[in-house]
Parts: structure tokens; C-alpha cells; sequence
């Protein structure tokens, strides 16, 4: 047994000793190190000592992406600069960039939760792991590569991007793994059959997938057309990377790395935590993080938290997969709308691919919606009479499951721009 599958299927108990006491030092430690959380702490008159346990969790301030960008760069670094070995940063399309900064210590504890990840879904030292996710200032590719390697498996670390040069690798190399954004998969599956290649040409058994939303129906439909099996794999770069969460080979949920990594849900409105089985927004505490760590950081991720008897043994508490962000709702005329119930209900059609753009705009002060959605070759081909009336059982079916009208457009195969990393789904033209 490794020493990974131990503190996995401990008791929750232990479990629970493990996280009050991490937590604990935590608190004192950013209180002491971080002068921007001292502060934030003096100001509601909390000590320390007044975090005991997990029960005393909620009486902690939030940390949100604003406070990340107010110290920028290294204002909640809690230790000497000469300590910090690696640091990552997020692109900054919401805003502006925001960095991420890392001990040894905390590179070599990201590596084994990654590692972690890749033994759930079975990968060993015989593997080998093809990563497609971008290296640099991402945490996908060197995340998954350190993993990877830890677990003793065989490393690919050839980037997102040349998509044909990733077509050859994956039919010369054999890798058996592949870690790549679950839109990209699909993508160099176009290019792999464009090229002539066949399944029988690659070697592939399964994929961890993650870094944008995607649902089960998108799942099943990557399954069927690589016949690997597909998880889902969680992560941000402020609380590590890749690596929080992951699905092991039940594919129910996905198990969270708790003991690095303290989960709570919470109402966005009220802003109090929730029970488990209760949908809203994923908080995190880090109490592993020596380099930067973060204090209750609200991620603006969709999900609930769960327990169940995981087939395989594991206790960690589980966390459904993520249907949104906050920022990623669309709110159409008074509906909140996700990008991946759209992606649901057009995957239920099987002349459709899982390749869409979302378009809102505002015209005569209406919200208007459309979807664009590339079908497949064969429909292409038909007649035009059996496309229109495709369009409209599709503008029904999001009707009756989202309760809003939509515009639906089929558009022709491989005419929506794909991405290298993470799915470009939505295009808001609205001037509010
Ligand atoms: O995307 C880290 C990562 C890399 C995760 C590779 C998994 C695999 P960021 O660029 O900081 O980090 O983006 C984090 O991406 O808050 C979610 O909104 C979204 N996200 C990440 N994984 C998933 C997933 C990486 N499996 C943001 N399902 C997060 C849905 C995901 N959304």
C-alpha cells in the first residue's frame, strides 16, 4: 500500500483530528507571517486561539480574488522571499493577473496530491502519461508532470498546442494516460481521424480532464469516441492547481485532497455555510500551504459537498462536479443560466457535436440568446428541411428545460474555433 491510500481511507475521525489540528496552526501561522490577514483578523477582534477547531472555521474572514490583487504581487507571502521556489500566475482575463507563489515544501505536498490523482483512476509506474495541459505560468502541465513523475510513470510534457505534432506522440509513444482540458481532447480527436489515424492507432486507456466545466453528457461522449474512460479532475491556481479534487474509478463525485485542502459550501447570498448535500459556492482553507497560504478563499465554483461508501475504499469527503462559476452565470432575461445546462441538453442530440458558442446580447433592451452548435458530418450532408427542423426541437428542449427561448443556429462541422487550453463558451455582447 502506498503511503497515499493511507491518509485516504482513514476514519473521519482521524480525519477530522488531522484537519483541527493543521487548521489550528494554520490560523496562528498567517496570523504571525501575513500582516494583510493580521489585520484582517484585528479588525474583528479574532485571536488566534480563538480556532480551536473546524466548528470555529466560519468566525474566520474570507479571502477573495480582490485580495489577491490588492497585495499583488507578493503581499500574502508568508515567508522569506529566498524560500519561494516557483511562481505561477493566472492569465488575468477577468481582470488583472493575479500570482501564486510556492515553497519546496509546497511543491513537493501539490506533487503527491497530484500523484494521488493519478493513482485514483489507476495509473502506475507502467504508464505512460501523454500531458497536453500548458506548461509555464498554467498550473495544469507542470502540476500533472510532477504528479505523474512522483507516481513513478512515464512523462510526456509536451504543452498544449500542434495539435498534429500531439497526434504523432500519441501514435508513436503509446502513452496509455492522457491530462488535457476535456474541449482539447475532443479537438485532437478531429485532427487524429483528419489524419487518417484510427483507435486502432493509439494506445490510450484513460483520460484526467478538468480546468474548465464540462458534463456528464460531454463525458460519455468523449468515452465513446476514444473508448477510454474520462475524469474529472479539479483545481485552481490559488489553492494550489490541479489536484484539489479528483474522481477515482467509481466516476461518482470527486474525492478531495481534505487533509491539504478544507472544504465548505457556502450560500452566495447569506454567505453562511452550508450542510453537506446543499448546493453553492466551494470555499477553501489551505492547511498544508507554507509559501502563500489562504484563509477561507471563495472560489466562485458551483458544487455541493457529499459523503457515500466509495466503491474504492476511499473516505475523503466528495465534491459533485462543478456546473458553474458565479461569474459564469448568465442571468437572461431574470433566469440564471449555466453554459454546461446548455451543453446538457445539446448533447442529448446525437447529430450535434459537443463543440458550441453561447451568444448574448441586448437588443430593443431584450436579452437575446443564441447557441451555436456544429453538427456532424452526416447531418451536414442532409437536407436542409431536416436541419431547420432539428433547430427547432432543440430550441424546445432548451425551452422546456431551462424555461427561456433560445435562437439555435447549427452551424458546419469544425466552423467554431477551438481552443489549446481551456473552451472560449461564451460571448456576452450586452452593454448593461
Ligand atoms: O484550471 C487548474 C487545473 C488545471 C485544474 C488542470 C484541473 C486541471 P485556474 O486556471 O486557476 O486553474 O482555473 C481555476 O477553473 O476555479 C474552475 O472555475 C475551473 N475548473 C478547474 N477544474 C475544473 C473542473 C486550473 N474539473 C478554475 N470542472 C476553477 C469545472 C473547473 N471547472
Amino acid at each position: 500500500m502506498k503511503i497515499w491510500d493511507k491518509i485516504e481511507s482513514i476514519s473521519l475521525d482521524e480525519m477530522r483530528a488531522i484537519q483541527d489540528k493543521r487548521l489550528n496552526q494554520t490560523v496562528k501561522y498567517v496570523y504571525d507571517n501575513v500582516s494583510y490577514y493580521k489585520r484582517k483578523m484585528d479588525v474583528i477582534g479574532l485571536l488566534p486561539d480563538d480556532i480551536k477547531s473546524c466548528d470555529d472555521l466560519y468566525k474566520l474572514p474570507f479571502t477573495t480574488k480582490d485580495d489577491l490583487r490588492d497585495t499583488y504581487p507578493y503581499g500574502l507571502v508568508a515567508v522569506d522571499m529566498e524560500k519561494i521556489v516557483r511562481v505561477h500566475a493566472s492569465s488575468g482575463t477577468t481582470g488583472k493577473r493575479i500570482v501564486v507563489a510556492y515553497t519546496q515544501e509546497d511543491i513537493d505536498t501539490w506533487s503527491d496530491v497530484m500523484a494521488r490523482c493519478f493513482a485514483r483512476i489507476g495509473t502506475d509506474t507502467k504508464d505512460i502519461v501523454h500531458v497536453a495541459y500548458g506548461y509555464g505560468l498554467f498550473t495544469g502541465g507542470l502540476g500533472a508532470h510532477y504528479g505523474a513523475e512522483k507516481l513513478g510513470a512515464t512523462v510526456i510534457p509536451i504543452s498544449g498546442g500542434n495539435s498534429r505534432r500531439q497526434v504523432e506522440f500519441l501514435t508513436d509513444l503509446k502513452p496509455t494516460v492522457i491530462a488535457c482540458t476535456p474541449s482539447y481532447m475532443l479537438h485532437l480527436y478531429e485532427v487524429m481521424t483528419e489524419s487518417g489515424f484510427t483507435l486502432d492507432d493509439i494506445s490510450l486507456k484513460a483520460g484526467i480532464f478538468g480546468a474548465e466545466p464540462w458534463s456528464e453528457n460531454m463525458r460519455k461522449e468523449i468515452e465513446r469516441l476514444l473508448h477510454i474512460k474520462a475524469y474529472d479532475i479539479y483545481g485552481l491556481s490559488e489553492i494550489t492547481g490541479p489536484g484539489v479534487a479528483s474522481e477515482c474509478t467509481a466516476q461518482n463525485g470527486l474525492h478531495i485532497n481534505e487533509d491539504c485542502y478544507l472544504p465548505e459550501i457556502i450560500d452566495i447570498k447569506t454567505q453562511k455555510t452550508l450542510g453537506l448535500d446543499m448546493q453553492g459556492e466551494i470555499v477553501f482553507t489551505t492547511i498544508k500551504k507554507k509559501g502563500m497560504p489562504l484563509i477561507r478563499y471563495r472560489t466562485k465554483d458551483i458544487t455541493k459537498l457529499f459523503r457515500d461508501h466509495c466503491e474504492c475504499g476511499r473516505t475523503l469527503v466528495k465534491m459533485e462536479r462543478v456546473t458553474g462559476r458565479t461569474d459564469d452565470m448568465l442571468i437572461i432575461r431574470g433566469v440564471n443560466v449555466f453554459p454546461s445546462q446548455i451543453e446538457s441538453v445539446l448533447l442529448e442530440f446525437s447529430q450535434l457535436t459537443p463543440n458550441y458558442q453561447i451568444i448574448v446580447d441586448r437588443i430593443n433592451m431584450m436579452d437575446v440568446l443564441e447557441i451555436r452548435v456544429e453538427m456532424n458530418e452526416n447531418l451536414f450532408s442532409d437536407e436542409v428541411r431536416k436541419i431547420e427542423l432539428l433547430e427547432r426541437n432543440i430550441t424546445t428542449a432548451i425551452e422546456s428545460v431551462l424555461a427561456i427561448s433560445a435562437k439555435v443556429k447549427l452551424v458546419e462541422p469544425k466552423s467554431i474555433e477551438r481552443s489549446e487550453g481551456k473552451a472560449i463558451r461564451i460571448i456576452d455582447r450586452r452593454k448593461i
